[in-house]
């Protein structure tokens, strides 16, 4: 199995490089942000409870998030592997993927971190409102994100890095190039 984590603040391109990775190496797309958008949508438990959280620019709480991926990775005994988009987000999300991926003897193959500068991502988000008119795509809580992303977030890279499972991969220039960036990186784990 190859299992990827895609790696990165609000709007690095963590969903943007998960499409094209899922279609190049048949693998199953899991996207944390997907899911609780779909929950919000269906007007679920969760999904009430998740809508206030994500306006804010807040987490969700992990033990939601967790048994969300247990029920997932459970349910798909059959993939060549996933690609988790947004997930883990704090250290506590990081050691449970460890230990569900041991459980069904496999683990993280690598860990791909998109770098985007702090101005590109903005950038980035507020057009996405424009054009998609996403509820947390506004400055307040852009810039709240950033701010949960770096304190809660990234010690993850740390945690991965600590595991020689770190790579680190230029996350400004077209969909195209960062996506090549990529396979180069996957193309030699094979
Ligand atoms: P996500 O859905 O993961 O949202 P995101 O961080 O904004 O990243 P996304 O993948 O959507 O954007 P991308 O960078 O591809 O999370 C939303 C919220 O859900 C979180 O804030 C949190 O509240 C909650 N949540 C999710 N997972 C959680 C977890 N594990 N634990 C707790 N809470 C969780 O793209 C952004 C924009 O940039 C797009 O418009 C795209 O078109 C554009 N873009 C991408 N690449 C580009 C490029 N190379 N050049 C120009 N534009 C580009």
């Amino acid at each position: 199995m190859i299992n990827l984590i895609l790696f990165g603040a609000p709007g690095s391109g963590k969903g943007t490089q998960s499409a094209n990775l899922v279609q190049r190496y048949q693998l199953m797309h899991v996207s944390t942000g997907d899911i609780l958008r779909a929950e919000i949508k269906a007007e679920t438990e969760l999904g009430l409870k998740a809508k206030t959280l994500i306006e804010a620019g807040h987490l969700v709480p992990d033990e939601v998030i967790i048994g969300m991926m247990e029920d997932l990775v459970a349910s798909h005994p059959d993939v060549k592997g996933f690609v988790f988009d947004g997930f883990p987000r704090t250290v506590a999300q990081a050691q449970a993927l460890d230990l569900l991926l041991q459980r069904h003897q496999t683990k993280v193959s690598a860990m791909l971190e998109l770098s985007v500068p702090d101005e590109m991502v903005i950038e980035r988000l507020l057009l996405r409102k424009e054009k998609e008119g996403r509820s947390d795509d506004n400055i307040e809580t852009i810039n709240h994100r950033l701010k949960v992303y770096r304190t809660q977030t990234a010690p993850v890279s740390e945690y991965y890095a600590q595991q020689g499972n770190l790579h680190l991969v230029d996350g400004t220039g077209r969909v195209e190039e960062i996506s090549e960036r990529l396979y180069q990186i996957i193309d030699k784990l094979a």
